[in-house]
């Protein structure tokens, strides 16, 4: 069976179990706690080593032991596999990849990396590096937002991985973020609120075990 590594805040992990749920394909999560993630248990050389180099999860572990990495690869590589949500025809599944650059280099870059320093370091955050962080933040969301005036989906007029990479972080509480979407991104709002009627779709503390974490600053 196919095994994902994460842990319960990872909108990255949230991303590629929304996907294989949407396909209903038997997997199973190796979940890592928050807590042992905040002490740095991607970085130990050894999980290095024997998981992922680069430190980080997501990871998908095939049957045959083989382990894929970074969330847009694992949602590109099972929606070639199973001939769902990558696309459909050459342009749209271009249009799949532009937006999971995006997604990677900005949109959820900086939102996961601003809610963590939000709510989930050790320590506060520093004004001026929250101010920067912010404000990317917004400007990665009024592009996306924009995107949105009048489409349904981020590709074409279907459900694509494209969606399940934007939103990832999106279905967190409010409160991890400090971003009420319905006040300043309606477009986004909306489409989170489609999204929530996908096939496979769950709330992210339901979809992976492990504890909810009450923000700390
Ligand atoms: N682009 C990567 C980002 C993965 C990522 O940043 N994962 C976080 C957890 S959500 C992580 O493991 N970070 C460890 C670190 O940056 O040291 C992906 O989409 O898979």
């Amino acid at each position: 069976m196919l095994k994902l590594h994460g842990f319960a805040q990872s909108g990255n992990t949230f991303k590629v179990a929304f996907l294989l749920r949407a396909l209903g394909v038997p997997w199973q999560p190796v979940p890592m706690s928050f807590a042992d993630f905040a002490a740095g248990a991607t970085r130990d050389p050894r999980w290095r080593e024997g998981v992922n180099e680069m430190g980080e999860v997501p990871v998908l572990e095939l049957e045959d032991g083989r382990k894929i990495t970074q969330s847009g690869v694992i949602l590109t590589m099972l929606a070639e596999q199973h001939g769902k949500f990558g696309g459909n025809g050459e342009d749209e599944r271009r249009e799949v990849l532009r937006w999971l650059f995006y997604d990677n280099h900005k949109f959820t870059s900086y939102f996961a990396t601003w809610r963590f320093m939000k709510s989930f370091a050790a320590k506060p955050a520093d004004p001026a590096v929250a101010a920067f962080l912010k404000s990317r933040v917004d400007s990665a969301f009024f592009v996306v937002d924009k995107h949105l005036v009048a489409r349904e989906y981020i590709v074409g007029d279907a459900l694509t991985i494209a969606d399940m990479s934007l939103s990832g972080y999106l279905f967190y509480p409010a409160d991890e973020s400090g971003y009420v979407l319905e006040e300043r991104f309606p477009n986004l709002a909306a489409w989170r609120g489609r999204l929530k009627a996908a096939p496979g779709w769950g709330d992210p503390y339901e979809v992976w075990p492990g504890e909810r974490i009450a923000p700390k600053w």
